[in-house]
C-alpha cells in the first residue's frame, strides 16, 4: 500500500457532509471506478461508533480495487476495521502518539497549511501531507485560501521527499490552472462528490493530473 501511495495523484475523499451514509458503498465503488488512487473516509461530526461502521462498509470495497483506505481523526477506529492509514490535524497530536495506536506499517498523513507545517510534518516523519486550502472552499468552513504563489516551491522542496496533495477548492474546472502552478498530487471532494455522473467526473479529473 506504500507503493500505491507513491504514485498516487488523484486523492478522493468520501465525505458525509456530501454523501448521505446510505450512499457510501455506491459512491465508493464510483470513486474506485474512476481510479481514484487514494480514498479517505470524512465523517465530522458523527459518533465514533457510526464511523466505524461506515469505514467497515468501505474497507473492503478499497481493498478489492487494491486502493488505499484512509480513515479521518481516528486511528483507533482505523486499526479495527482495517484500514491502510489514517489522517491528522494539525491538533490531533504527534506523529509519534499516533504510531503508539496504528503502529509502524499504517500510512499516517497530516494536513498542513503553510510551508512551515508542510516541512514540519516532513521533518516529523508523516508519510503525506495535505497541503491547503488553496482556495475558500465550503468543505472546510474558515480558512482563507493559501493561493497558487507557493505550490511549485513547495513541491519541488517538500513533495520531492513526501506526496504532497494540493487541496481545497479544486474542482475539474480549475484543475489545469493547479496543475500548471506546480501541482503534482491533488485531493478533490465536492467537485466529484456533487458529479452527476461520479466515475466519469473522477475520470476526466485523474486525466488532466496524470495524462
Ligand atoms: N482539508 P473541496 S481543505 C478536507 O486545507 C479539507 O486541510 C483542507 O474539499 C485543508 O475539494 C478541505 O470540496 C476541503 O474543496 C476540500
Amino acid at each position: 500500500m506504500r507503493s500505491r501511495l507513491a504514485s498516487a495523484r488523484l486523492y478522493a475523499i468520501l465525505d458525509l457532509g456530501y454523501t448521505p451514509a446510505a450512499d457510501l458503498e455506491n459512491v465508493a465503488s464510483q470513486l474506485l471506478d474512476g481510479g481514484a488512487d487514494l480514498l479517505q473516509l470524512r465523517a465530522k461530526g458523527h459518533e465514533p461508533e457510526e464511523i466505524e461502521d461506515f469505514a467497515r462498509r468501505v474497507q473492503p470495497l478499497c481493498r478489492e480495487a487494491g486502493v488505499p483506505f484512509i480513515v479521518n481523526d481516528f486511528p483507533d477506529i482505523a486499526v479495527r476495521a482495517g484500514a491502510d492509514g489514517v489522517h491528522i490535524g494539525q491538533d490531533d497530536g504527534s506523529l509519534l502518539e499516533v504510531r503508539k495506536i496504528v503502529g509502524a506499517d499504517m500510512i499516517v498523513g497530516r494536513s498542513t497549511h503553510s510551508p512551515d507545517q508542510a516541512r514540519a510534518a516532513v521533518a516529523e516523519g508523516f508519510d503525506y501531507i495535505g497541503f491547503g486550502p488553496l482556495f475558500p472552499t465550503p468543505t472546510k468552513l474558515g480558512r482563507p485560501g493559501i493561493g497558487l504563489e507557493n505550490v511549485r516551491a513547495i513541491e519541488a522542496e517538500v513533495g520531492s521527499a513526501i506526496p504532497l496533495f494540493c487541496i481545497g477548492g479544486i474542482k475539474r474546472a480549475n484543475l489545469a490552472e493547479v496543475v500548471a502552478a506546480g501541482a503534482r498530487r491533488v485531493v478533490i471532494v465536492s467537485d466529484l462528490l456533487t458529479a452527476p455522473d461520479i466515475t466519469k467526473a473522477v475520470r476526466a479529473a485523474r486525466g488532466t493530473i496524470a495524462p
